[in-house]
């Protein structure tokens, strides 16, 4: 390429890192980002699994393989419930139907913090804390979970589901607490509908 055509592409890259810089700023103030609200990659609608949950999640992809996830629920009891991705796409059944964790690596269950492949697994998204009135204010950036429908972490066309108990990361110190955290039954799910 001539030196016009090469400056031309380093201009190119020069704006894509300012673009990305500001889109890192948007997100980390996305409630109050005056200038471009961004729209949201997916969004999870909540219904009612074994207690009244509802509320609206927007999932922002962040990064090649990162998804930034932020709303509100309510009609949780007070306290910590366990948050993950789970496999099926298909909330019947009071949320059963949606199946176990969302696993493709076969791995054990863990923390959000744990090595994804060896650790925890792909839907791990440890607990959400609803305050005294049962509302959760919900801010999450994972960077293993993807919004990419080339990625095997893809999590478009799963399921969230909440919790009625806290997940104990894999701590627990018995053989569920590697599969399911003994974070008990669900209070609630949403699909996960990618726009
Ligand atoms: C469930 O929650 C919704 C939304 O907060 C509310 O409108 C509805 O009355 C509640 N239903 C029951 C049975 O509590
Ligand atoms: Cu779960
Ligand atoms: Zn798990």
């Amino acid at each position: 390429m001539n030196l016009y055509e090469f400056s031309a592409v380093e201009a190119g890259k020069g704006l894509l890192v300012k673009m990305k810089l500001l889109l890192v700023v948007c997100l980390a103030v996305a409630a109050s980002c005056a200038v471009a609200p961004r729209r949201p990659n997916a969004v999870v609608d909540f219904v009612p699994g074994n207690d009244n949950v509802s509320g609206r999640l927007q999932l922002y992809r962040t990064d090649y393989a990162g998804v930034l996830i932020q709303g509100k629920v309510s009609g949780l009891t007070p306290g910590h419930h366990g948050f993950h991705v789970h496999a099926e796409g298909d909330l019947s059944g009071k949320c059963t139907a949606a199946g176990g964790h969302f696993n493709p690596f076969q791995t054990n269950h863990g923390s959000p913090y744990d090595n994804p492949v060896r650790d925890r697994h792909v839907g791990d998204l440890g607990n959400i804390q609803a305050d005294r009135y049962g509302n959760a204010d919900i801010y999450i950036h994972d960077t293993v979970i993807s919004l990419d429908p080339a990625s095997h972490a893809y999590i478009g066309n799963k399921a969230i589901v909440i919790h009625q108990g806290r997940d104990d990361l894999g701590r627990g110190g018995n053989p569920d607490s590697l599969k399911t955290g003994n974070a008990g039954g669900r209070a609630g799910c949403g699909l996960i509908v990618p726009h």
